[in-house]
């Protein structure tokens, strides 16, 4: 499998398996089929409520398949409920538990908004911490020591902007390794990956297929481009992503699917496939995170 470098040398291979939606009934026996192909690397988080599946797929894997904790990359996400710093440790400590691990590969904080500890996805304003009672890089410094301490290999943020990112680097030790984001031909993100680059910093696409909408798979353009390279949409939008360097996290329960997926890591696209793709750019979301605007981030752009 082709790996990234993060910027302290921890090597992050460029295609996972993404388990956001993945109900828990189905997780397991994705990871199971998934681990088989030769994917190692798992997207997972607290809120997706599937990490105990999860971990017992890792163990039946490493009991049944001689799979080693070490072949695994493995990524969990902070909730914004546990924000507060002294919530953090507390926070990543669950996830591991769930997981059945050590330690996590990458822990991220998922979003930049702050909830209150007995709220899971916010419905009102009082669900609600504000940026200021709760800043960022409080909750990183928290990151920083559960990263030194090595309950994690590597730490980093996720649905960060360049400015945000810009104000944040400011005020903390060590900076992210990695920012997580939806990335896709339509959504294409250049400013942001030259900036991340430009930083050291790896930049990792969720939905990098359109999560379940499939305008993108149907979109002319990249059925052109499958038809002459005789690839499938799906290997198109993923071998666009990789090419430039981007992490991609398809999510599937579907072994079909996954195999697909990983297909994606031979293909070649050219020069004037890349151009074709970069010309579909929208700037357009799939995932638009309306329910965070609320409380003291009504008027803020959450993507800034
Ligand atoms: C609410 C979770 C979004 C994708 O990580």
């Amino acid at each position: 499998m082709k790996n990234v470098v993060l910027n302290n040398g921890v090597k992050m291979p460029i295609l996972g398996l993404g388990t956001w939606k993945s109900n828990p009934q189905e997780v397991y026996n994705a990871i199971r089929w998934a681990l088989k192909l030769g994917i190692t690397h798992f997207d997972c988080a607290y809120i997706y409520g599937n990490e105990k599946e999860i971990g017992q797929a890792f163990r039946d894997a490493m009991v049944e398949d001689n799979v080693k904790r070490e072949d695994l990359f493995v990524t969990s996400k902070l909730w914004n409920n546990s924000h507060l710093y002294e919530d953090v440790e507390e926070a990543i400590d669950e996830s591991l538990e769930n997981l059945g691990l050590e330690y996590l590969d990458l822990y991220l904080m998922h979003w930049p908004v702050a909830q209150k500890k007995d709220s899971r996805m916010p419905l009102t304003d009082e669900d609600m911490l504000s940026l200021t009672d709760v800043p960022l890089n409080v909750t990183w410094k928290a990151m920083e020591e559960i990263y030194k301490k090595g309950k994690t290999k590597a730490i980093g943020v996720s649905n960060f902007g360049i400015n945000r990112l810009k104000d944040f680097m400011e005020k903390i030790e060590i900076n992210p390794m990695v920012n997580q984001v939806e990335c896709h031909p339509y959504l294409k993100q250049n400013e942001l990956l030259e900036f991340l680059k430009h930083n050291n910093i790896v930049m990792t696409a969720y939905a990098p297929i359109g999560s379940g909408n499939d305008d993108l798979i149907k979109d002319e353009v990249i059925k052109k481009i499958a038809k002459r390279n005789g690839i499938t949409e799906v290997e198109v939008c993923l071998a666009w992503n990789i090419k430039r360097g981007v992490v991609v996290i398809p999510k599937s329960v579907k072994d079909e699917h996954i195999r697909e997926n990983i297909k994606a890591l031979n293909v070649e696209l050219d020069e004037e496939d890349m151009r074709e793709i970069d010309k579909i750019d929208k700037n357009e979301r799939f995932l638009n995170a309306d329910v965070f605007k609320i409380g003291a981030y009504k008027n803020e752009d959450i993507f800034e």
